[in-house]
């Protein structure tokens, strides 16, 4: 069973669990002993339903019942244990007599209280898991057990006038509950080894504390005590590399009406009135040099390449490597096209909502000394105004092509959520994945293709002779080509008059099983792989809990049971080989990106790759799974270290990564 289904039944039995003990205690505060006879045996067998189920989950790692090990189960068999003890031997005599006087007898608090006592106890384990999450500490485990025992204080005082103890017990759970608030919540209370330092004083961390460090298995982050560098300083050269030239660019945000290919109007932000921003296309070796220019975005703008590992200073991060530019202002980056392949970029500030309302485009890098030829279609995917859009179009794009054309779909996923891709009518290939080719990509027909938020997808195939759709969600039919009738066989396309006219090609789509990446392509060296000594190993266990979010408390999205600001700060030195293994107890997808550096993959549950090497800027963490992933720190800087399902960044999901030395002029707490 897959660690998601097994994360279902456990809380399906803990759910079962609490609602059987409930159920019994209510049944025999009812006077009920058949009833609460009954529930009393399924709460008994649920409960041990749940031990299984959780050391079941354990088998997944540690990481998945720490707060259920330590706590819950705990909780629940000590309550369990005593209501059996303390209500079991009455509720069966009751059962056997079944007269009067033990129908009262099961509606003594002796009964009653036991019974909703493990009940409470279950349900605390619950809230424990969704509430607080990852990790359990000492406070908050006191805080629910001062609950759950109030709820029984409470219980007992409701059903009898006389509760033995009640005023010291109460005095116990009062205090115990107060010091589990301190605990949990007061900053300093708990000293961790960890340290607690907000991650977003970057600076401090990148210059000195190695408090800030925090590898779950070991990593020290000494300070060399040398010179430190501010991220302004690390900039993208004045003047290409020789042989190259200068591409230049100029982008304002405003916001602006847009009209889609059906006419729709949709009031977005822009970059030069359009959605998406215009096209950016280099030759390896150019120096691309972007003047942004904020029209008027109130909130304010940057720009980040995406994928693109750009000097730290040129990553428009604001707060972090810049700041914002405001409305009126402008900022100039520029950076060397030394990687070949498909980017995008998108704003940096207030991301979640800027990159909904539009504020994106796509950088395409093609190597040096190669002609274009065929067919190139660089495809971002987006939903705007509701709809699914390619490039500008909510409808189809219809292409002709002549039989034999290469063809080449660049497909960019701008959305927080993945999507589904099916490409009917043609064999093809995936030859790139975030911008890197694959190794020895096989043929690929009758397959879907998850697509991370954030992620790009290059297929190639020659054009048949007969139509080919690509469909996103299995629903929406994307692009449509059509072999040229009067074909030349040259490479060129030209636009189709009339949709309607067009055939579709495939039909169902939905069927189609999924591409397992980790096993496509063929294998071939790789610098590092998971037997390698690694300096710096830092885990990331996401999840959801109340946490501060920049100084308000917050559902948030946690990594480690913080939220941005307070995750500590991953510290690396420059050329340190580092291991990120990123962990989702949750229920939501989180595509992690890592700025600054493509990662290779390592294994994911356990399993290495086996396919192509995988070097990936942004990897889709599914509820249950548990990534491994390794990069080479050699790209001096801040970096931002997020989920780019930019709601999620929004509640917390978010964290720095900061070379030794390195130091922002900028407030440090805010990332966009
Ligand atoms: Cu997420």
């Amino acid at each position: 069973m897959t660690t998601d289904r097994l994360m279902a039944l456990d809380l399906l039995v803990s759910v079962l669990t609490a609602a059987a003990w409930v159920g019994a205690g209510v049944a025999a505060a009812a006077r009920r002993p058949r009833a609460a006879a009954a529930l009393f045996a399924v709460a008994l067998v649920a409960s041990l339903a749940r031990v299984w189920s959780v050391l079941a989950l354990a088998g997944a790692g540690w990481w998945f019942v720490q707060e259920k090990i330590t706590v819950a189960l705990p909780l629940l068999v000590a309550a369990g244990a005593a209501a059996t003890a303390l209500a079991g031997p009455r509720l069966l005599r009751a059962v056997r007599r079944a007269d009067a006087a033990s129908r009262d007898a099961v509606r003594a608090p002796a009964v009653a209280v036991p019974l909703l006592g493990a009940g409470y106890a279950a349900a605390a384990g619950i809230v424990q898991t969704f509430l607080i999450g990852y990790p359990a500490d000492p406070g908050t485990a006191l805080l629910l057990l001062a609950v759950a025992a109030g709820a029984v204080l409470g219980t007992w005082r409701a059903m009898s006038r006389q509760v033995p103890g009640l005023r010291t017990a109460t005095a116990a759970t009062a205090v115990a509950a107060v010091l589990g608030v301190t605990l949990a919540f007061v900053p300093g209370a708990e000293t961790t080894a960890e340290g607690s330092a907000p991650g977003g004083t970057a600076a401090m961390a990148a210059t000195g504390s190695a408090s800030h460090d925090h590898s779950a298995s070991g990593g020290s982050a000494s300070v060399m005590g040398g010179a430190t560098r501010p991220v302004t300083d690390l900039r993208g050269p004045a003047a290409p590399p020789p042989g190259g030239a200068v591409r230049r660019f100029e982008l304002t945000a405003r916001t602006a009406t847009v009209t889609l290919s059906s006419g729709r109007k949709v009031s977005a932000w822009t970059f030069n009135g359009q959605v998406p921003g215009p096209p950016l296309t280099a030759v390896q070796g150019d120096l691309v040099e972007v003047r942004l220019r904020n029209g008027d975005i109130a909130s304010g703008v940057t720009l980040h390449w995406h994928g693109y590992d750009v000097p730290s200073g040129e990553d428009g991060v604001p707060g972090l490597t810049q700041e914002a530019v405001p409305p009126g202002g402008e900022f100039v980056y520029r950076f060397v096209a030394a990687q070949v392949g498909t980017y995008w970029y998108h704003t940096h500030e207030v991301s979640d909502l800027g990159v909904r309302m539009g504020l994106y485009g796509t950088l395409v890098v093609t190597p040096k000394g190669t002609a274009a030829s065929g067919l190139d279609l660089t495809l971002p995917v987006h939903t705007l105004g509701g709809a699914t859009v390619t490039g500008d179009r909510d409808q189809p794009l219809v292409r002709q092509a002549a039989p034999g054309t290469p063809v080449r779909l660049r497909l960019i996923n701008t959305d927080n959520t993945p999507h589904r891709f099916t490409l009917a009518g043609t064999p093809y290939r995936l030859v790139a994945v975030d911008g890197t080719d694959l190794n020895g990509p096989g043929t690929l027909g009758r397959v879907g293709l998850r697509l991370a938020a954030g992620g790009r997808y290059d297929l190639a195939f020659t054009m048949p002779s007969d139509p080919v759709l690509l469909r996103i969600d299995d629903r929406t039919d994307s692009v449509r080509l059509t072999p040229a009738s009067t074909g030349d066989g040259s490479a060129g396309a030209t636009a189709a008059a009339d949709p309607g006219a067009v055939p579709a090609a495939g039909g169902q789509t939905a069927d189609w099983p999924e591409l397992d990446l980790t096993r496509y392509g063929a294998p071939a060296p790789t610098p590092y792989t998971s037997r390698s000594r690694f300096d710096r190993d830092f885990t990331l266990v996401l999840d959801r809990g109340f946490a501060l979010t920049n100084g308000r408390p917050m559902y948030a999205h946690t990594v480690n049971g913080a939220a941005f600001p307070d995750i500590p700060t991953e510290v690396v030195r420059e050329g340190d080989l580092v291991r990120l293994t990123v962990v989702n107890r949750g229920r939501d997808t989180h595509p992690w990106h890592l700025h600054g550096h493509r990662v290779l993959v390592l294994s994911r549950d356990g399993r290495s790759v086996t396919g192509s090497p995988l070097w990936l800027d942004t990897f889709d963490v599914q509820p249950g799974q548990v990534w491994e992933v390794a990069f080479r720190a050699a790209n001096p800087g801040l970096w931002m270290n997020h989920c780019h399902n930019l709601s999620h960044a929004d509640l917390g999901m978010m964290l720095h990564l900061a070379y030794e030395g390195v130091t922002t002029p900028f407030h440090g707490a805010h990332s966009g």
